[in-house]
């Protein structure tokens, strides 16, 4: 068996020396802080992704150098495992083990460790592809990366500036190259082809819908989205803004998914561009978010997002199932959390099986496999379509009786061809979400009028320790501190259609209240008086009591 190269570990991992006083955690996201802070972990990150391969025999491995929707001077990174999913969960703890030895004696130690527990064979190639999206911090980072790589030898591959979707992508078309499941092309042409060809083929023969506005929240989705906008010509007409990429501050700052959905607001830059009734979206600052909005004829705001889009798009996946002759064998289901509307999940679960998880990608994305079909979406816009090894085959191979089982059928392979079914993909659903429109002829305003959003409100209570919030239930109650879910259950009855819940972040130091209602006024109430429960409970800092709740 091979040995770790200790001498190249130790002279690399010397460069590369761990802040004393910091606490390194991979969590939902990845590793994400300052970026300033993250030399080391980006190094250490580097040599895990290089063990990762090496475990699963060489496969290729992903690592995307991104903080999403967070303000510029944060940055981050996550592996991403063979088929193009969220790294294993058991390999987080390793990954935050090795983040925080504190020394290169002690990391070496932890390696050393991780390679007989996990029993790699270091024998085997390491392969690993990697991108950064257009972040100032990101270069650097990605130096300290490929020294890792070069620690412990790994074949690694630079994707250079690109959205985490595309590196999602990349990771599984180059595992599945010259196998029957071959996913595209491993380069980001081949991405680009692959998901305008299908649209293209989709809305043949229909009428071009009206140009769509796209703020690419000045990350790098403004340059995907340019590309992308060159493949596919008239079909789709993309405005591009908020393009900014350069602009030191300008990342996500005001603008992108994160802003609309929080804020509940256009982003300012769009107010005198966006004209009554026009289509707009926003995407995330690493491009795997997507929410939707227009102004009505008042110029009143109204946002569509991923429960929404959801709502569409399984609706419309329903419809050509059927009229594809097969409802009886397929079943199309959808995955939600906490964090969906109430209305959503009314809407929905009136129409087909709906599943409540825990907050983040990969609880959805598990859940979603087990349906023949499954839609997931975060209320955030982060979500796709999964088809199972099954229903792909059973799509491929189907003989349809009538002519219209047959276009229906093509539809539907041509869907399971747009959707990046790797991960979430901001431009892949918009493409899937013009598609639907096309075909329905809606506008923003008949989508919309899907189902009625109940108000809510979501905010943030900031504690002294978010650890002695625990829920259950899909966080849908809380089981410790004991005694306050009793609390809430007593406020929430007071509220027509009120819901309300509590959980504590993965990604800040904060506890998250929810609450929605009939009325802004009451969704808004019921917030603030969990929030004050919450509050009491924990002893938070009364200076902070209660104006900064909503
Ligand atoms: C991360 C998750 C996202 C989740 C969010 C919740 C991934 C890739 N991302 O961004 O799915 O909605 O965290 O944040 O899993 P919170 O725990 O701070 O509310
Ligand atoms: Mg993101």
């Amino acid at each position: 068996m091979a040995e770790l190269p200790l001498e190249a570990l130790r002279k690399l991992s010397d460069l590369h020396p761990k802040p004393a006083n910091l606490h390194f955690q991979y969590g939902t996201a990845g590793f994400r802080t300052l970026g300033s802070t993250m030399d080391s972990v980006m190094f250490r990150v580097g040599v895990l992704a290089g063990l990762r391969s090496k475990k699963l025999d060489g496969k290729t491995i992903g690592v995307m150098v991104t903080a999403s929707h967070n303000p510029e001077p944060d940055n981050g990174v996550k592996l991403v495992d063979p088929r193009g999913e969220m790294l294993e969960a058991s390999w987080e703890v390793h990954a935050t083990t090795l983040a925080n030895a504190p020394t290169t004696e002690a990391f070496i130690e932890a390696l050393s460790t991780l390679v007989k527990n996990a029993k790699i064979d270091l024998s085997k190639p390491a392969r690993v592809v990697y991108a950064r999206d257009t972040r100032p911090s990101g270069p650097a980072l990605v130096a300290a990366l490929e020294d890792g790589f070069k620690a412990i030898g790994v074949s690694a591959r630079n994707a250079e500036v690109t959205t985490t979707p595309v590196l999602h992508y990349l990771v599984k078309a180059i595992n599945t190259k010259g196998t029957k499941d071959e996913y595209g092309e491993d380069s980001e042409e081949g991405y680009m082809e692959k998901l305008s060809s299908a649209f293209k083929k989709l809305v043949a023969g229909k009428v071009s819908p009206p140009p769509l506005i796209v703020d690419c929240a000045n990350g790098v989705g403004a340059r995907a989205a340019a590309k992308l906008s060159d493949y596919l010509g008239d079909s789709l007409k993309l405005i591009l803004h908020n393009t900014a990429t350069t602009t030191p501050g300008a990342l996500n700052n005001a603008c992108g998914a994160d802003f609309v959905k929080t804020s509940q607001k256009i982003p300012p830059s769009l107010v005198s561009i966006l004209k009554p009734g026009q289509r707009a979206c926003s995407l995330d600052g690493d491009a795997d978010r997507l929410i939707y909005f227009y102004l009505d004829d008042r110029g009143l705001f109204h946002m569509l997002d991923g429960d929404k889009i959801a709502a569409l798009v399984a609706a419309f996946i329903v419809e050509l199932v059927k009229g594809a002759g097969l409802g009886e064998e397929i079943q199309v289901g959808v995955v939600q959390t906490a964090y969906a509307n109430g209305a959503s999940t009314k809407y929905l679960a009136d129409r087909l099986p709906v599943t409540c998880v825990s907050t983040g990608v990969k609880h959805l994305h598990h859940a979603a496999e087990r349906y023949d079909i499954g839609v997931y979406f975060e209320a955030n816009g982060h979500g796709t379509v999964l088809f199972s090894p099954e229903t792909t085959e059973k799509l491929n191979t189907h003989q349809p009786s009538t002519p219209a089982q047959s276009t229906a059928l093509g539809h539907l392979v041509n869907l399971t061809r747009l959707i990046n079914q790797t991960v979430g993909d901001a431009l892949s659903d918009m493409l899937l979400v013009e598609v639907v429109l096309v075909y329905k002829s809606y506008s923003g305003i008949e989508w919309d009028s899907l189902y009625h959003d109940l108000p809510n409100r979501l905010v943030k209570v900031v504690v002294p320790d978010r650890n002695i919030f625990k829920t259950e239930d899909a966080e849908r109650r809380l089981i410790s501190p004991p005694g306050l879910q009793q609390k809430i259950d007593e406020l929430v009855r007071r509220y027509e259609f009120g819901r309300a819940f509590v959980r504590p972040s993965g990604t800040e130091d904060v506890v998250r209240v929810y609450a929605e209602a009939t009325s802004r006024a009451q969704a808004d109430d019921l917030a603030y008086r969990v929030a004050g429960l919450v509050y009491d409970e924990a002893g938070g800092d009364t200076s902070r009591r209660p104006a900064e709740f909503l």
